[in-house]
């Protein structure tokens, strides 16, 4: 039987893949700094993805097989403390590697994100290979891990696979401290009536990808055969493109009574390095990557 450790498994990915792995016949260990704020459907362990030898004991003592790494600090959070958001989102995962390479684990998956483009990557659709200037600490921590996933898969064959994921639409589990968060706020607050101040700019347009594609898109890429992706650090993916004042108008289409007052802040100004779209060619011929969700099934979902 396949043992999942998923680490961050308190955030916004986390809880979700607990729910999809839940359903399956495999063992799951959650691990997190914090505790679940709700009842969990599997085991789970205060640990610090940051402490080697506490990981790698947790590893050994549950003969884990494969490894779902999503400890970060995001892009508008890092920028509060650049040190921190480093050391954690690097120190993590170069414990992970090394203990998946003592441990034999066969599969890891760690997330990327479209913070690794930057102004000279062609903004307005991006390819799979473009310049990369990240200009975060968040993109730069996730630029280098894409580089590490190569040179480790190269030097120790060792199987550690990501995708760039764009802002995550998701309404049980809330992201935290990310430049996309302004979608589910902007939706919490316009749904109970309230107005709502965007720090991002109305015209700010980024990609968004709804949890369930993401979720179903990341086990199709997690179960192909190694051989067949050509890609060997982190596939670009997307669901739709979206700018603040399109997701307010679709609001007061559904009923939404607050109102958006726009407060452009330096998250804005992370957006701006950030693609408009993306090309994910690359992972629809590889490993069949679909899309299922649009914007108006994620609203639909939002507002049940
Ligand atoms: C963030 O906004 O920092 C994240 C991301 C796009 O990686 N949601």
């Amino acid at each position: 039987m396949e043992r999942i450790l998923i680490t961050g498994a308190m955030g916004q990915l986390g809880l979700e893949f607990i729910k999809f792995f839940s359903k399956q016949n495999v063992y799951i260990l959650a691990t997190d700094i914090i505790k679940p704020k709700i009842k969990l459907s599997c085991d789970f362990l205060i640990a610090d993805a940051t402490n080697k030898s506490n990981i790698d004991a947790i590893v050994k003592q549950n003969r884990i097989t494969t490894i779902y790494h999503l400890v970060a600090v995001l892009s508008a959070k890092g920028e509060k403390n650049p040190f921190k958001a480093w050391q954690i989102n690097m120190e993590s995962f170069q414990n992970i590697i090394e203990i998946s390479i003592k441990n034999n684990i066969k599969k890891i998956f760690w997330p990327s994100s479209i913070a690794v483009f930057g102004t000279k990557s062609n903004l307005k659709n991006v390819d799979q290979d473009p310049i990369l200037n990240p200009e975060t600490i968040y993109g730069i921590s996730k630029l280098a891990g894409e580089k590490l996933i190569n040179y480790y898969n190269k030097k120790f064959n060792l199987d550690i696979r990501s995708l760039r994921y764009p802002g995550i639409v998701s309404f049980n589990s809330k992201p935290g401290g990310g430049t996309t968060d302004y979608f589910m706020e902007m939706i919490e607050k316009l749904k109970q009536g309230e107005n709502y101040t965007c720090f991002l700019e109305k015209n700010t347009k980024l990609p968004m990808l709804y949890i369930d594609d993401a979720i179903l898109g990341t086990i199709k890429y997690m179960s192909m055969n190694k051989n067949k992706l050509s890609i060997k650090d982190s596939y670009n993916i997307t669901g739709f493109s979206i700018t603040p004042l399109e997701l307010e108008d679709k609001l007061i289409k559904l009923g939404c009574k607050g109102k958006v007052i726009y407060k452009p802040d330096y998250r804005d100004k992370i957006a701006k390095t950030w693609p408009r779209k993306i090309k994910d060619e690359k992972a629809k011929e590889d490993w069949d990557w679909k899309v299922e969700f649009g914007i108006d099934q994620a609203l639909n979902e939002a507002f049940k």
